[in-house]
């Protein structure tokens, strides 16, 4: 069996059952690291004078992982600069918060450059390597051009934006092409993989056959594969005394008013303001519903040190001060706005506890709190999952009801009809999405995208391949 190494621009080796903030993802690339043998390997998150290309080795959670620190320039300018206040915004569509700049692009390529050489030594012919997300797009021609001839695979985690946003990056052909130095490029829908085929085609003049692009003699397999939730390991939480007490702390606060739930890293993409003046049209229009419900908002904030977040930060104490002091009454407080984090197993209680879950980004790659919120559900008193349609969890979670997050008004009939909704109705659409959570998970999830890396080809693409192969 050949190794796995998994590179990332973070690492973060996690036990399944452990309780931590780290998410599934973790916890599946750690089960299929300590299986083969593998290693984990990126950033440290820690900053050091000067970059040395030292690496430390450790054994986390019975993962081998080896990490590298990053200089402050190179943070500023590859982390903060080309990841999160270029690439992020531009995948998420959001040209107006898209800052362009030399530095930028030039601290990225450096550091995919020092991933490259850094991880170099520590590669075997056999290693299946498998880069995460768009941090460490060029990495994978990084390696082609220091001569690995291994099987390489590339995940995005993010929508891949259309192609009339993604010419707005001045290096765009380059760094596309880069792309297909890989074997396998992983989408969670066929939404961001058909934006990705258009621009190829358009853009690089690559050809389509199958499941496969072909560019330069090259060929890369374009996988649909929705990552899933551990679910296993979250639906564990229940009976537990964390998350009892959690539920049961939001029951008794909320006086037999009924929770709306949102859980969310403090984040544009994540459509926060929107989903508050949802609410407040709610609570205008509706006003039988005043005094019975409250919105409970989770929002660990993130990415502090850019500008854009320290903005929607602002934004959203404004609003949902603003929600509070024009509705609330001595006993009554409309919106509970709380920027930290809770334990796994608490959330679990949280969105237990919650008869309607709010999940709204304006674009999201998938979205794992609405697998979490059906995961956590009581199947035979489930609450609703109100879900917008540009999340790529609205694919697979297509009983939730689905909006759109630009309209108020959508926005909070959906919340009105899920506060009345028949039980029969929502065990119905409960049970549809439970299925797809149980079934699709994280295992199933990196399952399938190792076995696109391991080389297997799709079943319908091995008769065009045999042709494509037989022509001079
Ligand atoms: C990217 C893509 C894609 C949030 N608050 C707390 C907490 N969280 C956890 C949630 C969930 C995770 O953070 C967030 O995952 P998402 O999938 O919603 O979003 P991103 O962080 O933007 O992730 C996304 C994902 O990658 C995977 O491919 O789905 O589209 O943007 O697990 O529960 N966790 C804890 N306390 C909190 O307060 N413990």
């Amino acid at each position: 069996m050949s190794r796995l190494i998994a590179i990332s621009n973070r690492v973060q080796a996690a036990q399944a059952g452990e309780n931590s903030n780290r998410g599934g993802l973790a916890v599946a690339l750690s089960a299929a690291l300590r299986t083969s043998n593998g290693i984990w390997f990126g950033w440290s998150g820690e900053q050091t004078d000067e970059f040395s290309g030292q690496i430390t080795f450790r054994r986390e959670a019975g993962v081998a992982t080896a990490t590298i620190d990053l200089e402050a320039q190179d943070i500023d300018e590859y982390y903060n600069g080309f990841a999160n206040r270029t690439l992020w915004p531009l995948f998420h569509y959001r040209l107006d918060l898209t800052e362009i700049a030399r530095d930028f692009a030039g601290g990225y390529a450096r550091v995919n450059a020092r991933f490259a050489n850094t991880v170099a030594p520590l590669l075997e012919p056999d290693d299946l390597i498998w880069v995460h997300d768009y941090h460490l797009m060029p990495l994978g021609k990084g390696l082609r051009d220091r001569g690995f001839a291994n099987r390489l695979g590339f995940f995005l985690h993010t929508p891949w934006p259309p192609a009339s946003l993604m010419v707005s990056l001045p290096n765009h052909r380059e760094l596309v092409a880069s792309l297909l130095s890989y074997d396998v490029i992983g989408f969670h829908t066929a939404e961001w993989r058909d934006s990705f085929i258009d621009y190829i085609t358009t853009h690089l003049n690559a050809r389509i056959e199958g499941e496969f692009a072909h560019l330069d003699g090259r060929m890369t397999r374009l996988l649909i594969c929705p990552i899933g939730l551990d679910a296993t390991e979250f639906m564990s939480a229940q009976g537990t005394e964390a998350a009892l007490q959690a539920e049961q702390r939001l029951i008794t606060s909320a006086v037999g008013r009924q929770v709306i739930v949102g859980v969310d890293r403090l984040d544009y993409s994540k459509g926060l303001q929107e989903r508050f003046l949802a609410y407040e049209q709610l609570l205008n229009t509706r006003p039988d519903l005043r005094e019975k419900v409250f919105m409970l908002q989770i929002a660990p904030p993130s990415r502090g040190d850019v500008a854009s977040y320290q903005q929607i930060r602002a934004d959203l104490n404004s609003l949902s001060g603003g929600i509070n002091g024009e509705f609330a009454s001595i006993d009554w407080v409309p919106v509970r706005y709380v920027n930290k984090g809770y334990a796994r197993e608490e959330l679990f209680g949280i969105y237990r506890a919650s008869r309607v879950g709010l999940v709204t980004p304006l674009r999201d790659g998938m979205n794992l709190v609405a697998k979490e919120y059906v995961a956590a559900q009581d199947p035979q008193d489930p609450g609703v999952l109100v879900l917008s349609r540009f999340a790529g969890a609205s694919v697979q979670l297509n009983a939730a009801l689905i909006i759109n997050p630009h309209s108020s008004e959508d926005m909070a009939d959906a919340i009105a009809r899920a506060l009345t909704m028949p039980l029969e109705e929502r065990k119905e659409r409960h049970a549809a999405m439970l299925k797809s959570v149980i079934e699709e998970d994280v295992r199933w999830w990196s399952e399938k995208f190792i076995e696109a890396l391991s080389g297997e080809e799709p079943q319908e693409s091995r008769p065009k391949l045999a042709l494509a192969s037989s022509k001079p």
